[in-house]
């Protein structure tokens, strides 16, 4: 499935041009790509420099509202960024219709982080106004969910998490979620490493799209997972996981037929990485909240046996009991089996509705703010009504 990327704001960015690297990767070393075009959208000159594999041009890296900000971004108010957006919003449209591959695209991947001001404002306003230019392609977002420090030390975060949120599944066909706070969670050594982040947010995002494209025999699985699979997967709120199991050759001379030890052992090898990708989710969920749900298998196509994808598929729909579920295998190199595994069309999904039911408190916690903080302005100005003006004086 090939996909067209617009990252909004710094993350959002970020997160882009971590998908630009492995479609880079991808091209050199197998002559395959499943980005049409990656697109970085910013108020902020700065963060746009800071990209390091997005095409420098003006077409790749587009700077909006430089005449209200100076180029220096919201300062988290997402309401600006929304606004520009929406004065700027063109800028994009004319970038996506002069990419030349864009024709190819199945869809589109908006991706930005909720809590800050320019991706969280711009990014659905961005995917609303992409939507209805190019009605026949799937909107997607990926959406990265502040760190919970962020969350505890300032309640704009939390404000903005929770507008950005709204507007975006009202626009988009699928909302895949990932929370930051998982990552420092499972190695705090990630805490101050956002390329590594944002590669792990990445990579098995594309992993799923590039199965279907591989031109190579010796790469195209028995069950290849294409891009109506995906499509038909996808819908409202997602998460994705990803886990692994080291293969362990058994290299006996008499191992020339699949035997109940070697079936068990390929089995647990399995089963012990869909274990890892469901407890790996980019964000916590119950499997059993997916009504829609997919998987794919990839190892050494000596690896996989039909017994493996049959057990994978029956312990998936019990993970998973509710959901329509598709697979796919993906014969690859390497010395590991890795599965990747998306739960779509979540009913349930607990962060969200604490971010939306928090809201009442933000509101009236900043008004009260508001209001003692214009009170005691109002106390400083009647108190200098006794000091004699400065301008416009009787000078006596
Ligand atoms: N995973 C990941 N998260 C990031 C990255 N950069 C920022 N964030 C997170 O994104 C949120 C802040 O949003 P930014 O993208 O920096 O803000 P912005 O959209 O540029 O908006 P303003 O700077 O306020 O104009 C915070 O929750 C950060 O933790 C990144 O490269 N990767
Ligand atoms: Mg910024």
């Amino acid at each position: 499935m090939k996909i067209s990327v617009v990252g909004c704001g710094q993350c959002g960015g970020k997160v882009a041009d971590a998908f630009n690297q492995l479609n880079n990767e991808a091209l050199f070393y197998r002559r395959l790509e499943v980005i049409t075009d990656v697109i970085a959208v910013n108020t902020d000159v700065a963060d746009l420099d800071s990209l390091t594999s997005i095409k420098k041009d003006a077409g790749h890296r587009i700077l909006i509202g430089s005449r209200k900000t100076g180029s220096h971004g919201v300062g988290k108010i997402n309401e600006v960024g929304a606004e520009l957006a929406l004065r700027d919003g063109d800028k994009v449209i004319d970038a996506i219709r002069s990419s030349k591959h864009f024709h190819e695209a199945d869809a589109f991947l908006f991706i930005a982080g909720v809590a800050g001001g320019t991706g969280s404002g711009s990014m659905p306003v961005i995917a609303d106004i992409v939507k209805k230019r190019f009605k026949n392609k799937p909107i997607y977002a990926l959406v990265v969910l502040p760190f919970e420090h962020e969350e505890k030390t300032d309640a704009r975060t939390v404000y903005n998490s929770a507008t950005c949120l709204k507007a975006t599944d009202s626009v988009a066909d699928a909302v895949f979620l990932v929370d930051n706070q998982r990552f420092i969670e499972k190695d705090s050594s990630l805490v101050n490493n956002m390329a590594a982040i944002n590669r792990m947010i990445a990579a098995p995002f594309y992993d799923v799209l590039r199965a279907g494209e591989e031109k190579k025999s010796k790469h195209i699985g028995v069950r290849l997972l294409d891009a109506g699979d995906i499509i038909q997967t996808l819908g409202g709120w997602t998460v994705l996981g990803y886990g692994k199991s080291p293969l362990q050759r058994i290299s006996l001379p008499f191992d020339w037929r699949r035997g109940y030890r070697k079936t068990s052992a390929e089995t647990n090898r399995g089963l012990h990485a869909m274990d890892e990708a469901i407890s790996n989710l980019s964000l916590q969920c119950s499997p059993e909240d997916s009504t829609s749900a997919l998987y794919l298998l990839s190892a050494p196509a000596k690896e996989m046996s039909m017994n493996l994808v049959k057990e994978l598929g029956e312990y998936m729909s019990e993970i998973a009991p509710k959901a329509i579920i598709r697979y796919g295998d993906y014969p690859s190199g390497g010395s590991e089996l890795k599965i990747t595994v998306v739960l779509s069309r979540l009913n349930r999904v607990s962060k969200v509705k604490d971010y939306y039911e928090s809201m009442p408190d933000i509101v009236r916690d900043h008004q009260t703010r508001q209001r003692e903080n214009d009170s005691r302005l109002k106390e400083l100005v009647n108190a200098s009504a006794v000091v004699p003006s400065l301008f416009g004086g009787n000078g006596d």
